[in-house]
């Protein structure tokens, strides 16, 4: 009798905004937990389908579109290609990434809208907003400023006061001024569409109650559903969005967070299609037994535990969350993360300096899971240095150039087990399943502490047992301890492999072990005698002070508001003088190289005029080596000089990011070297 297939799991990460880059605190919390748990799934066999894309419709996209004069569909076209690389980079496989500017999204949002409206589920009402008779537009809260009626902050927005966080009505807002065209904006009558959520509490409550939810997303939700669930705008008076799929509703679009959690149904479609199968999303989302999970920060509770699964109750044939993994904050170096301060570690910009997984396992070991969890260069270079280059990387790196050495790259014989053989044995049996009791409970930091725990006492179990000595006085002891090490490493191979997915297909190639590998498996001691092993080579390079000094002073810099603001800044007016303190000069490329190790990184020596220079340049996914010598280019000739990827780089060259990649600044015909720009 065939066993019931395992339920499906269908894992979600909260759709990033497509208004600006991923820093760490986007990675920590809703991206990097979910790809270790789908890797886990993934290694026990299960049908596990990982789901996400760009959100990028909301105000703060038309905010930015409007600050650069370009627009919200530039913005998003950036942002979503600039994300989708990052994540891919970092090494978080999804297997769909999306975005919801997409037609499917803008149809399946449109259909929830449609099927809610004809059964009467919302309610209109006409409100007051903002409306400039300048423009001749409604202003969204964002788009309005004035007096805080309670702090007197003059830059309160007409939703909410950010410096003493009282939540108005626009009519509050006193001496509003209309942030588009300076005008002073009049209150008129608008309709829009309102989700009864206090109608539908009593339905909600009874699922919710019927499941078994982290603590910060029982208190938060409890907490509004006591407060009671009030009716929720789901329309906006922008041009930008989903259109409201009615035919008295021109200008008006659904409110992002209603659409948003759809696009997971979209992306999902997208998916579909792309199998050429295009009903198969209906497999996961219109199946009571999946196992929907939810990856989110935990500002997003209140959409994910309420708002979105109370629509698709009212839709009907969906499936609700059975988890919600909601994650608390990373700080760094101890401050809130800004991404309006430019205060952040940047994805990109730790990727042209670091590889992915000793990042992937600072966070991990770091997860802020339960509270707030800071980040620091200093413990990173230690995860590095201490953890992963002395402990796993000197143990695989002690077994494999002995084995090479002593015994022709093959695992020896195996022969009588003493107790410390034992031991190691049984803890490399035990840790798969140690480890995987954790992941299904989302303990990200304990189960990294599992994997480390065992790596540890691998090196020690090599250094007690010190097969340097027996090699000559009792050979077959040291063949079986080093055939018990590399059993160990084989279980280590796998068991890595969620959290350090490009360091474990670099060790199985070491081990010449096949891409697939089973977790139920990993701890036995199955690696035959005469298996032909690869070459040996280092897994982790250790980090140097300067590099993690550069680093601190980079967010020292913007700690002290010396830095350029960042993209999210707005304008950040700067007078002349400040401008002026950066040397931007042209400069002839003489040479051009790869940098070893970097697929991003190019290093270049350049003729400045008075001098000749190396600079470091993140431009290798656009240009050839060959394609740049000969070039003029633009750089900054006064930045400090910095280690990246252990190369000096006395300089930074200057390009733009576009959609297609990166594109040289250069001058209108040709320039001698060394002129200064101004
Ligand atoms: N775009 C991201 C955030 O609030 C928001 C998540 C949508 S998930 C459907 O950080
Ligand atoms: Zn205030």
């Amino acid at each position: 009798m065939r066993k019931n297939p395992p339920p499906k799991i269908l894992v979600t990460s909260a759709l990033p905004y497509a208004n600006g880059p991923l820093h760490l605190g986007h990675i920590a919390g809703a991206y990097l937990p979910a790809d270790v748990y789908v890797r886990y799934q993934r290694l026990k066999g299960r049908d596990v389908l990982f789901i996400c894309g760009s959100d990028e419709h909301g105000v703060p996209i038309t905010v930015t579109a409007d600050r650069e004069g370009i627009t919200p569909q530039d913005v998003v076209d950036r942002y979503h290609v600039l994300n989708k690389k990052s994540f891919e980079d970092l090494g978080i496989r999804f297997d769909n990434y999306s975005r919801t500017s997409l037609p499917v999204h803008h149809q399946t949002a449109q259909e929830f809208f449609s099927k809610l409206h004809g059964q009467n589920d919302l309610v209109i009402k006409t409100e007051k907003q903002f409306y400039s008779e300048k423009s001749k537009r409604f202003l969204p809260d964002r788009y309005v400023e004035g007096v805080c009626p309670v702090c007197r902050y003059e830059k309160a927005r007409g939703d909410q006061c950010d410096k003493c966080g009282k939540w108005m009505e626009p009519r509050e807002l006193i001496h509003p001024v209309s942030k588009v065209d300076g005008s002073r904006p009049v209150l008129k009558d608008t309709r829009h569409w309102y989700f009864p959520m206090g109608r539908f509490a009593d339905t909600w409550k009874n699922w919710f109650d019927s499941g078994n939810w982290k603590e910060n997303v029982r208190n938060y939700s409890l907490g509004w559903y006591n407060e009671g669930l009030g009716d929720r705008p789901i329309t906006r008076d922008l041009a930008w969005g989903v259109p409201v799929p009615l035919p008295d509703a021109q200008g008006k679009v659904l409110y992002v967070w209603f659409d948003a959690p759809i696009g997971y149904i979209s992306s999902t479609k997208e998916w579909a299609e792309k199998e050429g199968k295009p009903e198969k999303w209906k497999d996961y989302w219109c199946d009571p037994d999946t196992r929907l999970i939810h990856f989110i920060g935990k500002d997003n509770i209140v959409f994910h535990a309420i708002l979105f699964p109370m629509m698709l109750q009212r839709m009907g044939g969906y499936v609700l969350p059975s988890a919600i993994p909601a994650h608390e904050y990373l700080t760094i170096e101890g401050r809130k993360i800004s991404t309006s301060l430019n205060y952040a570690v940047w994805v990109k910009d730790y990727l042209e300096v670091f590889p992915p997984d000793p990042l992937r396992y600072t966070l991990a070991a770091n997860a802020p899971e339960n509270k707030d969890t800071d980040f620091s260069w200093k413990q990173f270079q230690n995860r590095n240095n201490d953890e992963l280059a002395d402990i796993l990387g000197n143990f695989i790196h002690r077994t494999l150039t002995f084995v090479e050495r002593y015994s022709g790259g093959k695992v020896p014989a195996r022969g009588r087990l003493s107790v410390l053989d034992k031991n190691i044995l049984r803890a490399a049996a035990d840790a798969p399943e140690n480890m995987g009791s954790l992941l299904e409970k989302f303990e990200f930091r304990q189960a990294t502490k599992v994997f480390m725990d065992l790596c540890r006492a691998a090196n020690k179990y090599f250094n007690d047992s010190a097969p340097w000595e027996k090699r000559k006085s009792d050979p077959e002891a040291c063949g079986t301890t080093l055939n018990v090490c590399l059993q160990v490493a084989k279980t280590v191979s796998v068991i890595m492999s969620p959290i350090l997915p490009a360091s474990s297909e670099k060790l199985r190639a070491m081990l010449n072990l096949g891409e697939h590998a089973d977790w139920d498996s990993a701890g036995k001691p199955d690696l035959a005698e005469g298996h032909a092993l690869g070459k040996p080579d280092i897994l982790f390079t250790k980090i140097e002070d300067d590099v993690i000094e550069q680093e601190i002073r980079k967010l020292q810099a913007l700690d002290s508001g010396n830095a350029v603001q960042g993209p999210e800044a707005g304008a950040g007016r700067i007078d002349i003088a400040f401008f002026q303190k950066v040397e931007m000069k042209t400069a002839r490329v003489l040479e051009a190289q790869s940098v070893p190790g970097s697929d991003r990184l190019l290093k270049l020596q350049i003729d400045l005029g008075s001098e000749k220079r190396q600079i470091v340049a993140g431009v290798a996914q656009s240009y050839t080596p060959e394609s740049l010598v000969g070039k003029t280019i633009i750089v900054v000739a006064n930045l400090k000089t910095a280690q990246i990827r252990g190369v000096t780089s006395d300089g930074m060259l200057l390009a733009v990011q576009t959609g297609a990649g990166h594109r040289l600044l250069i001058t209108d015909g040709d320039v001698e070297p060394g002129r200064r720009i101004s």
